[in-house]
């Protein structure tokens, strides 16, 4: 192989990986975050006035669930029973997370284990 061909060969390799690994480390590191209150017995996506919301997934996508208490003296959890994801319980006002990649399609109900009857409502995936 002459010379200047092996180093259009290098050249080109490297600029190839090069413009993979942002991609390769973004596709890794993806993570969507949500982040769900509970209020006075009732579920809220942070910010948003819905009560107990349905809350939509990709199914494969990684999330992180940042969940936060804000009932002192109660005690919340979040529980998707039919994925076993579930966080602490926090017993008074606090914040937790779970991490879970979300499995294939079907929707899910969700809940808080101490307030089943009235704390749940639905998961659905896109
Ligand atoms: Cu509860």
């Amino acid at each position: 192989m002459r010379r200047y061909t092996r180093v259009v060969i290098i050249v080109g390799a490297a600029a190839v990986t090069a413009g993979m690994l942002p991609r390769i480390a973004s596709s890794r590191d993806e993570m969507r975050e949500l982040r769900v209150v509970a209020r006075e017995m009732t579920f809220y996506v942070e910010g948003q006035d819905a009560p107990n919301p349905t809350l939509r997934f990709k199914a494969g996508e990684r999330v992180r669930l940042v969940f936060r208490n804000a009932d002192r003296g109660m005690s919340h959890d979040f529980v998707v029973p039919g994925w076993k994801v579930r966080t602490e319980l926090l017993e008074g006002a606090g914040e937790t997370s779970v991490t879970f990649r979300v499995p294939g399609p079907g929707s899910q109900p969700y809940t808080c284990s101490p307030h089943a009857a009235m704390m749940r409502g639905t998961i659905e995936i896109e």
